[in-house]
């Protein structure tokens, strides 16, 4: 059993002054049971807690850390930078070389406009999407997770599945009634909601790859029908590669399936660890946005230089190592070994993986949409889960969140993470059995 007595402490202490302990839901463990443990410090691929206890880490901050835990580039970037000031509330060259990288990485953007977090992106694109084709209603994907802002947090996935309120109480009526959601993968229901509300249709929002109800991969044509019919009916497309930007691939996973949308969010790995997200896309839309249009939006620590010069850091690295890459062989040799370690313990799971992104699902069925997603097995994760943390392996703590590598994690780690999963594959076959 692990020590996690300082833990159990601070999270109690925690819990008098935070709502339910955590500043992010997903963080409680709320729906896997137990103690979070309270982290002191990072590097490279581990994590160690207030007990000292020492993990491999799969969440890496659920995406940012492509290179790990403070990677000595974006260390540098950040002491050299806070000596000159942390924010200035004016424009500096460390914006303007941080939007060419986006541009020169994100084939689909032309101009960018950054923000501090992803929500504030997807917010941002959506005001933008309504603005530019003056039309109110949105659709989204069932499970997919955009931030939680009120026009999004309907039928929304990550925390809010989670914690059990894909619809949050306190989205107004009025607003939610302007979201219209569709199963993912499905072009049949897709057609449908165009065929009947096609000129009311601001925008059509999607993670191109979700990650948010554990990484569900588009079947074949399915993101071309959607730039399609959206096209098809003066609808923008809304591309969130909030997570999926530099995790599916450099080019963001819209360059893996040849998709040339018209907004893109962008957050997590662009920041190399401190708050940065953006929104960008094509030049005619985007200048639209205040103060060069009318569409109003604002940010006091929006491009602040410390943020700015760990993103440009963190992305110019990714480039020259071409980390891309190497974390796609990487991730499709540690999620073989998990197939095939459930397979001899004789588990039934499906193992989703693209670019530095997997997921395992406890289900004996194909993983195709939220539906399906929403079936697996909750104590069969919960029994994985905790004997991966007790043989110092450190997961998502819920099914419906994706798993991220990077490029500290080594071939000694990957070694560990196989043979935890071996043991712990073996405790759900022996509940399974039950
Ligand atoms: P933030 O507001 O949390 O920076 O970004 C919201 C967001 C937008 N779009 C996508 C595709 C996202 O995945 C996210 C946030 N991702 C979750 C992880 N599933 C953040 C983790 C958390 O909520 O604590």
């Amino acid at each position: 059993m692990l020590n996690l007595t300082k833990s159990t402490r601070a999270f109690a202490e925690a819990q008098e002054y935070t709502p339910g302990g955590v500043n992010s839901p997903v963080r409680s463990f709320r729906s896997v049971g137990g103690v979070p443990p309270f982290i002191q410090n990072g590097k490279g691929s581990k994590i160690y807690d207030i007990d000292g206890n020492e993990y491999i880490d799969y969440v890496m901050s659920y995406g940012p850390l492509l290179m790990g835990h403070v990677p000595d580039c974006v260390a540098k970037a950040i002491k050299a930078a806070v000596d000159r000031g942390t924010s200035y509330g004016a424009p500096t060259v460390a914006e303007i070389e941080l939007a060419k990288l986006i541009c020169k990485l994100i084939k689909s953007v032309e101009m960018v406009r950054f923000v501090n977090s992803g929500t504030e992106a997807t917010m941002s694109a959506l005001r933008l999407a309504r603005a530019y084709t003056k039309r109110e209603s949105i659709v989204k994907f069932i499970g997919c997770y955009h931030g939680h802002h009120d026009s999004l947090l309907v039928k929304a996935g990550s925390g809010a599945t989670t914690c059990g309120v894909p619809d949050s109480p306190g989205v107004p009526r009025g607003v939610a009634m302007n979201t219209i959601t569709v199963p993912f993968n499905d072009e049949t229901a897709l057609e449908a909601v165009f065929a009947e509300k096609g000129k009311e249709i601001a925008a059509v929002i999607m993670e191109p790859t979700p990650g948010n109800m554990g990484l569900v991969l588009p079947h074949d044509g399915f993101l071309d029908f959607v730039r399609k019919i959206t096209k098809k009916h003066g609808a923008l497309l809304i591309c969130d590669e909030v997570m999926s930007g530099f995790r599916g691939a450099q080019g963001g996973s819209q360059s893996l399936y040849n998709i040339d949308p018209d907004i893109t969010c962008l957050g997590k790995v662009i920041g190399g660890g401190l708050p940065v997200a953006a929104y960008g896309g094509k030049r005619e839309i985007m200048m639209m946005v205040s103060p060069a249009g009318p569409m109003y939006q604002a940010g006091t620590l929006s491009g602040n230089p410390l943020a700015m010069n760990a993103g440009i850091a963190a992305l110019t690295y990714m480039i020259e190592n071409d980390v891309c890459n190497k974390l796609t062989a990487v991730t499709a040799k540690l999620t073989a070994g998990l197939e095939k370690a459930a397979a001899e313990a004789g588990v039934p799971v499906q193992v989703h993986h693209l670019g530095s992104m997997f997921t395992v699902f406890f289900s004996d069925k194909p993983i195709t949409d939220y539906e399906s997603a929403t079936q697996c097995n909750p104590e069969a994760f919960k029994i994985y889960f905790h004997s991966m943390l007790e043989k110092g392996i450190y997961l998502p703590p819920s099914q419906f969140e994706t798993n991220f590598l990077s490029l500290a994690h080594s071939p000694e780690d990957i070694e560990k993470t196989l043979q935890a999963a071996a043991y712990s594959f073996k405790q759900v076959a022996k509940h399974l059995k039950k």
